[in-house]
């Protein structure tokens, strides 16, 4: 067992850190404050070739491996954790699909601006009566012989406002239950295709998600995501990687409000002594490192999974139950440690430990990863 990163590892951490403290960082209040996505960040993010991060270069990605990805996603989650999951959504949600099940056709048109920043997406399976129940989907895209016809509400998306191409999952065979699921690639400003305003969420509020409404919208046949009747298994397999991400994002919560706290620690006295040299203060500390820690092994071993081609289901599920839960655990014992300060925007971590929650809810439920996980278990 080899536990060393290697230098192109240390290098993306490196990019990605400065990156975000010098991007990122600048603003990071005021665009959670105001809800504003970061759009110049993201173009930047884009030239960086953190946006197709696992794609091969011929697709316009940057051919690195999941270990490099769940790297950046932490450096970028510890500064600003609304751009960190705009990337996972890309990268894992968009990207991968395509470039696993797309045609060729699909690949030139769309993975390609997609992975290379020019183009932004966003993947649409939720809707307002089947999130965690995923196999009720009501949205529909009939076989109408030369297009299907796209009816439905999709809910919560993130980048819902900001991407130029949706991947959406939709009945076509109602009959046939999931087994008559498929997952299409969908381009905004199609006739009938409307986006609701903005959520006003509790955290990660710069980033954008919206509610997408789909009216009689007419998809090309050539936008059908092989193979036919394959959509929701695409969109599980999807999600074992998504959960990668969102693991990673929740580890950059925590490891950024544990720095802050670790900083804070040794400048602010209390007593005549720093908060540091209080045991009650060290111990918490303690704890909070061990925990993200762990978290970070769990998201490591997943990618590791991946990038050796290996089943990385479970692996998924366990690091994101894991990690989301150090988020939330982490970023509560931050906001104590800090105190008053803490619980104001100019120190950072109230708006972490705001951030932290929606890791337990997106991308499947804390709830749902223990489904998968004792399932796995007990089979
Ligand atoms: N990876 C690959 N395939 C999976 C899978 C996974 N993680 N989870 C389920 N599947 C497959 C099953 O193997 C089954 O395939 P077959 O029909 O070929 O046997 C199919 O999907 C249906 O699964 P199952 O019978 O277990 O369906 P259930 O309704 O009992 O459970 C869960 C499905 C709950 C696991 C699924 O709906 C889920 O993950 N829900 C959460 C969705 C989510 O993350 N939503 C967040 C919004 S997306 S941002």
């Amino acid at each position: 067992m080899d536990f060393s990163l290697s230098e192109e590892h240390f290098a993306v951490r490196e990019t990605a850190r400065t990156f975000a403290k010098t991007e990122l960082l600048p603003g990071v209040i005021e665009r959670d404050e105001l809800q504003k996505f970061p759009k110049e960040q993201v173009a930047k993010l884009g030239e960086l070739g953190f946006l197709g991060m696992m794609v091969d270069p011929s697709y316009g990605g940057s051919g690195m491996d999941a270990v490099s990805y769940v790297i950046a996603i932490e450096e970028i989650a510890k500064i600003d954790a609304s751009a960190a999951v705009v990337m996972s959504v890309n990268n894992s949600l968009v990207c991968w699909g395509l470039e696993k099940y797309g045609t060729e056709e699909q690949k030139q048109k769309y993975l390609k601006p997609l992975a290379s920043g020019q183009k932004l997406g966003a993947f649409a399976l939720s809707e307002p009566e089947a999130g965690s129940d995923a196999t009720h989907q009501q949205t529909s895209a009939l076989d109408k012989g030369d297009h299907y016809l796209l009816n439905g509400t999709k809910n919560w998306i993130t980048n819902g406002g900001s991407s130029d191409y949706v991947i959406v999952i939709a009945h076509t065979f109602p009959e046939l239950a999931h087994k008559g699921i498929n997952a299409f690639v969908v381009e905004k400003g199609w006739d009938g295709f409307t986006i609701a305003p903005k959520e006003n969420k509790m955290g990660i509020r710069s980033s954008d998600t919206h509610q997408l409404l789909f009216n009689d919208v007419k998809i090309p046949k050539s936008n059908l995501i092989p193979p036919d009747k394959g959509g929701f298994k695409f969109a599980m397999e999807t999600l074992n990687g998504g959960r990668i991400g969102i693991a990673a994002q929740a580890l950059g919560i925590a490891a950024g409000a544990y720095e802050l706290s670790l900083q804070y620690a040794k400048e602010r006295k209390t007593f005549g002594k720093p908060l540091s040299q209080h045991q009650a203060i060290q111990f918490k500390l303690a704890d909070m490192a061990t925990q993200i820690e762990a978290a970070r092994l769990l998201c490591y071993k997943a990618a590791f999974l991946k990038d050796t081609h290996q089943d990385y289901s479970i692996a998924s599920a366990t690091a994101k139950l894991f990690a989301s839960k150090v988020a939330m655990d982490v970023t509560v014992e931050a906001v104590q440690i800090h105190g008053g300060y803490g619980y104001v925007k100019e120190f950072h971590v109230e708006r972490l430990m705001r951030d932290a929650k929606i890791t337990q809810i997106y991308e499947g439920t804390s709830e749902i990863q223990k489904m998968v996980i004792s399932r796995s278990l007990l089979k």
